[in-house]
């Protein structure tokens, strides 16, 4: 593969970006050598800047659940940007996607927009210290809620495959309360409110961590979140940013059956546009400005072109009656099979854990349920098998702390040849 303009474009980029990236992931600093640069992307493919083409399974971090450059998308943007392209001032669109993620996810009471996911989680956590006048919250190791000071402690995403879970720059009296706990564990929850009754104003969790590879939640244990909040008068706020509209129409809240008090998202319901939205109870949503004391606000929230782009994501994601979650959970576990196939006749233990459209291959023998697990899988190998699916023309997260995500423009053949690749990258390592 030729890589000499994407090489000469990060030498540049270096000078002028910190670490040559508008976010720090993309750098590839978790598998080393130097990121590609894009120049287009339609459905579930990508072409770099010298021409290679790749099966993409970052999928822009997860928004591009229909696949890249969806004409409904495009168009729906292309009509709402002649309209004119901010108002600063209420515009329909703001209330049809109110309506339609109210419909899906029906804990979602009322709903505030915002620019991103950081935005929404930074903004949820406010809500509910005003709305429990309490200060404390509690967040699981390996999750990642966005880069809010209080929330960038023992974090996930970049800030875990760098090296700094709890960033420079956050001073401890901010970070004392964060109560930060291990995923999965119910004593540590327990433990947790006894040690601080009264004290805590929100459990924040993503219900399944996608942000330090992936891992589940163990039977029962969001249900025992769920009452653990309830009956210490704390709210529990389900970050969905990744999981929202992915993992069924109504998110993980729907596939689990659990009501969370708050929900935060981004991701798809932008449609591929800097968008995030947080909500829940009408009651707790109220405390909001203008209704309400706690005071949350955005030039841009609500800008019309994404929310015609989020309106034609979710329109489309929802026609033929669920078909689309159809395809994505069957391409999933096509793409699950064929590389634990794969890798068995390699002789290399893995764990491939997958919800849906959403998995991670982690080198270990070692089943995977919280950070602590994940951070015992082989880095070194995950490098050498992302190096040798990119030369393949697969383009895999390139941390081994992210998730990988399925959209419905993947087609069997490109799923087929992912696990052909993989099958001849597991070979060689
Ligand atoms: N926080 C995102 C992944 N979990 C990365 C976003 C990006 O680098 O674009």
């Amino acid at each position: 593969m030729a890589h000499a303009r994407s090489k000469k474009l990060f030498a540049e980029a270096l000078k002028l970006i910190p670490g040559g990236v508008n976010s720090p992931v993309r750098a590839f600093r978790a598998v080393g050598g130097n990121p590609f640069f894009v120049s287009k992307a339609k459905g579930a493919h990508l072409w770099d800047v010298d021409g290679n083409q790749l099966i993409d399974y970052v999928c822009t971090w997860g928004p591009a659940i229909l696949g890249h450059a969806h004409p409904k998308i495009i168009s729906a943007v292309k009509s709402a940007a002649a309209r004119g392209t901010s108002f600063g001032i209420p515009n329909p669109l703001e209330v049809t996607i109110a309506r339609l993620i109210h419909e899906r996810v029906p804990a979602v009471q009322k709903v505030r927009m915002t620019n991103s996911g950081t935005e929404a989680c930074m903004s949820a956590i406010r809500l509910a210290r005003g709305f429990t006048s309490r200060d404390k919250i509690i967040k699981f190791d390996g999750c990642y809620h966005g880069h809010a000071d209080s929330l960038l402690v023992k974090a996930g995403s970049g800030a875990l495959t760098f090296g700094n879970p709890d960033s420079a720059g956050v001073p401890a009296d901010f970070a004392k309360y964060t109560v930060v706990l291990p995923f999965n564990d119910v004593d540590a929850v327990k433990a947790a409110f006894a040690a601080n009754q009264n004290e805590i104003a929100a459990i924040i969790v993503e219900p399944v961590p996608g942000n330090a590879g992936l891992y589940l939640p163990r039977g029962g244990y969001l249900e025992f979140l769920r009452q653990i909040t309830r009956k210490d008068g704390s709210l529990l706020i389900f970050d969905e940013v990744m999981t929202g509209f992915r993992l069924g129409p109504g998110g993980a809240q729907e596939r689990f059956g659990i009501a969370p008090d708050l929900t935060c998202f981004g991701k798809i319901i932008g449609g591929g546009l800097p968008v995030g939205a947080f909500g829940g109870r009408a009651a707790i949503m109220d405390c909001l400005a203008p209704a309400g004391p706690v005071y949350q606000a955005g030039t841009l929230s609500g800008n019309p072109i994404a929310m015609a782009a989020g309106i034609a994501a979710l329109e489309e994601l929802n026609r033929h009656k669920g078909a689309a979650y159809a395809k994505l959970e069957a391409s999933g576990a096509a793409l699950e099979t064929g590389l634990r196939q794969a890798a068995k006749s390699a002789g290399i233990s893995v764990q491939l854990n997958r919800c849906g459209s959403m998995f991670c291959l982690y080198f270990t023998s070692h089943p995977v349920w919280n950070l602590a697990d994940a951070l015992k899988s082989d880095r070194a190998r995950f490098k050498q098998f992302f190096h040798g699916m990119l030369a393949e023309g697969i383009y895999l997260a390139p941390s081994p702390f992210e998730a990988g995500f399925i959209s419905t423009a993947h087609t069997a053949a490109d799923i087929r040849k992912t696990i052909e690749a993989a099958q001849k990258v597991l070979r060689r390592m």
